[in-house]
């Protein structure tokens, strides 16, 4: 993201991430071209294997007395703390001059930062979904679609801890939107709710929730010696925002650099000004949470996770299948049990967050949960690259926001590796964001967005326009996602191998849109206003 400041490549160089130690190894593997075209880089992934095959031999042989020890150690408590709608890079541990994000820059610190986690679906309900029931969106039914039901059928995470003995809670916004109900649910997939305690907001568009104060309720009503788990969701940075806090709050548009596919506009900085003064409103609220852990005592034995559900609210991030959209902050600390102060590039999805959850409990994920532990990182002392064989991500979408002709969806799949993101667009002849007439619904209402419908120029085409239904893009050295490489002969093999081995994978995860069943996301029913629904539009004529 070379508009927040990160650099080529990815976005990244060695001494992009403030005060972060890398090993010599790390500058190597980060950068994914070299990655695959160095024979030293290659060379010390086989020597890797190799060695993991080794320890996993050790393992087998001491898999009993491991067993017993797992056990036998205290249980951590599960903390996940989650911005709605922040995008990756957006903090101050990224050298961003724009935004000052202390907190998440101490858990960076001192535990370890993730430039590599990606949600499978970048859109507030499914992509929380996969985080609690630890399953890709396409495998997830009705909660592959934004504003749907949340199945029973899958566990998730937090109800599973809370058999096993946790004390569990969520404060702000847990699963949403959408309605778990229908399900049989008898809370919100993210557990039992506390958001009693309310504040008076620094700026309008911030939410009235004291997330900090309410987990210091849920803190004071944990019974002796139970482990907790708590899901803190903040409301921000979703719009509507305060127009003019971020000026207001003494912050320089001059500071703040552009994507390549926003025109060079002063209000467009200014509006993600006003963004960053509500990140770090979510920053005060986990620097506030930090202190309050060293304060009990529990700091040290809390396993902290800190990210968000998608990217920033803004024309062609939010909701769209490209890197800005579903590439996420994810910084980790787990006091001694995870050696800080490290940077690690292995690809992680969200749905691999809950079986790491229940494995440091010392639990086994039940078999519906697709995603894999990565226990083995957040444990391991290394760097850069630590399993070789975390490098592929699929991501996809459905139906997000009406707006379209019997409500139909948009619908993506995508394969993303170290060097490439391969994008098949199902339905090439719809709106990606909606329907002009219904006023591109998947795009939420603000100042950049109509700023740049005023034109029907190359910025409205790449934000609202209709898209190809192959786009390709090298994405180490485009990661703005602006050069389509979809329809250049040169690339004709890799597109082709993209998306056989996307589809494969696909089918392997029982995905219907591969096995002949894609009506049935249309099917679906939205459970949120439909205010802005086409049959709406079209009965108003
Ligand atoms: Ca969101």
């Amino acid at each position: 993201m070379a508009w927040a400041n990160l650099g080529p490549s990815l976005g990244f160089g060695q001494d992009d991430v403030a005060g972060l130690h890398m090993s010599p190894g790390a500058l190597r593997t980060a950068n994914p071209m070299l990655w695959t075209c160095t024979p030293g880089g290659v060379h010390m992934r086989a020597h890797e294997i190799r060695f993991s095959m080794l320890a996993a031999c050790l393992g087998l042989l001491a898999y009993f007395p491991l067993a017993v020890a797992t056990q036998a150690a205290p249980q951590p408590n599960i903390l996940l703390v989650i911005a709605d709608d922040w995008s990756y890079g957006h903090a101050s541990v990224f050298n961003v001059p724009w935004i000052r994000t202390p907190a998440f820059d101490r858990v960076a610190r001192e535990g370890v930062l993730f430039r590599n986690a990606f949600t499978s679906n970048p859109k507030c309900s499914p992509s929380r979904a996969s985080i609690l029931t630890g399953r890709n969106s396409w495998q997830l039914k009705e909660a592959m679609n934004h504003n749907s039901i949340f199945p029973p059928e899958f566990p998730v995470y937090p109800d599973i801890l809370e058999q096993a003995g946790y004390f569990v809670g969520y404060t702000g916004k847990g699963w949403g939107p959408g309605e778990w109900r229908v399900g049989g649910r008898k809370r919100n997939p993210a557990g039992p709710e506390f958001n009693r305690y309310r504040l008076k907001p620094p700026y309008n568009g911030i939410s009235v929730v004291d997330y900090a104060r309410n987990f210091e309720d849920f803190l004071s009503k944990r019974p002796a010696g139970k482990p907790f788990c708590f899901w803190l969701g903040t409301h921000e940075p979703h719009r509507a925002y305060e127009e003019g806090s971020g000026v207001r709050a003494g912050k320089d548009p001059k500071l703040v650099l552009l994507p390549p596919y926003y025109p060079d506009a002063d209000l467009i900085r200014r509006d993600i000004l006003d963004y960053a003064v509500e990140v770090e409103w979510f920053d005060q609220h986990l620097e506030r949470v930090l202190k309050k852990l060293e304060e009990i005592g529990e700091l040290d034995n809390t396993l902290i996770v800190v990210t968000s559900d998608n990217g920033m609210p803004f024309p062609r991030v939010k909701g769209q299948i490209y890197e800005h959209a579903f590439h996420m902050p994810l910084a980790i600390r787990w006091g001694a049990v995870s050696p800080g102060g490290r940077v690690v590039d292995d690809f992680i999805n969200f749905r691999d967050l809950a079986p790491t959850f229940l494995e440091a409990a010392g639990l086994t994920p039940p078999p519906s949960m697709t995603g894999r532990s990565f226990l083995d990182i957040l444990k391991s002392a290394k760097s850069g690259w630590i399993d070789p064989s975390r490098n592929l991500m699929l991501v996809g979408k459905e139906r997000h926001d009406l707006g379209r002709p019997n409500d139909w969806g948009y619908p993506v799949r995508a394969i993303r590796t170290p060097e490439w993101l391969y994008v098949r667009n199902y339905e090439p002849d719809r709106w990606p964001v909606g329907n002009p007439e219904t006023g591109y619904r998947n795009c939420d209402d603000g100042p950049t967005k109509f700023f740049i419908l005023r034109r029907f120029d190359r910025y409205y085409k790449l934000c609202f326009g209709k898209r190809p239904a192959e786009e390709l893009y090298r994405v180490d050295q485009d990661p703005d996602c602006v050069n389509n490489l979809a329809y250049d002969p040169k690339f004709v093999d890799i597109k082709r191998q993209l998306r056989e081995r996307m589809e494969q994978l696909l089918r392997e995860e029982g995905d219907p849109r591969m096995l002949g069943n894609a009506a049935f996301f249309d099917t679906i029913e939205y459970m949120g206003s439909r205010d802005h629904a086409y049959d709406t539009w079209l009965k108003n004529q």
